[in-house]
């Protein structure tokens, strides 16, 4: 009986992996009968069977969309395209737009602009700026109280960067950009800034 699920389980697992590489997979694939086990015996091992071959299913479809995921990231990391520190990854297409097209276009994307949280994260998008030479908005912004600046979720910042003698802008500046130095200051919303976003 043994032997004869595990032969079933490897025909079957065989036709899975063939049906995804394929990806024509039946949706609700129908198991043939277990001979010998009758009645009830027969339907428990057929569905212990069936639920084995949900779990290997399950991992084949894992292993696939971690296999296209590394490629998709390998491609992105060539030339440097992206930038991972920890669980974040920034990137930039090169364009320039004001504080809310930046915001819109990292979120349609389906992050958000890049927040330095520390040094290391401060780096990492440093040398994105330094990449383009050019200046870009953070997802900073200035709060109810004029000079308190906070991330643009609305949590207070936990780190800062602020280059000597900002922010000074006293309420009429409520975005931030970082200069080509890895500093920031405190700007008008309404510039033409990098695009970096974070993912
Ligand atoms: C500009 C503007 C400010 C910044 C100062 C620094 C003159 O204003 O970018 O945000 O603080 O330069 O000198
Ligand atoms: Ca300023």
């Amino acid at each position: 009986m043994l032997s004869y699920s595990s032969y079933m389980l490897t025909a079957l697992a065989a036709l899975l992996v063939t049906c995804h590489a394929l990806q024509k997979c039946p949706g609700n694939p129908r198991l043939p009968g277990v001979p010998g086990l009758p009645g009830r015996d027969g339907l428990k091992a057929q569905s212990r069977l069936q639920g084995l071959l949900e779990s290997l299913d399950t991992e084949l479809i894992l292993l696939n969309l971690k296999h296209r995921l590394s490629r998709l990231e390998g491609v992105l990391a060539l030339n440097g395209k992206t930038k991972e520190v920890g669980e974040k990854i920034f990137a930039s297409n090169g364009k320039e737009v004001d504080f809310a097209s930046a915001l819109e276009s990292c979120e349609e994307a389906g992050g958000t602009l890049a927040t330095p949280t520390n040094e290391e994260e401060n780096k990492a998008i440093l040398s994105i700026v330094k990449e383009y030479n050019r200046y870009a908005y953070l997802g900073i912004k200035e709060g109810e109280t004029s000079g308190q600046f906070e991330y643009i979720n609305g949590t207070p910042l936990n780190y800062t960067n602020w280059h000597q003698y900002e922010p000074n802008g006293k309420g009429t500046e409520k975005c931030v950009e970082m200069y080509t130095d890895g500093t920031w200051n405190d700007k008008r919303c309404n510039q033409n800034r990098l695009i970096v976003c974070q993912f």
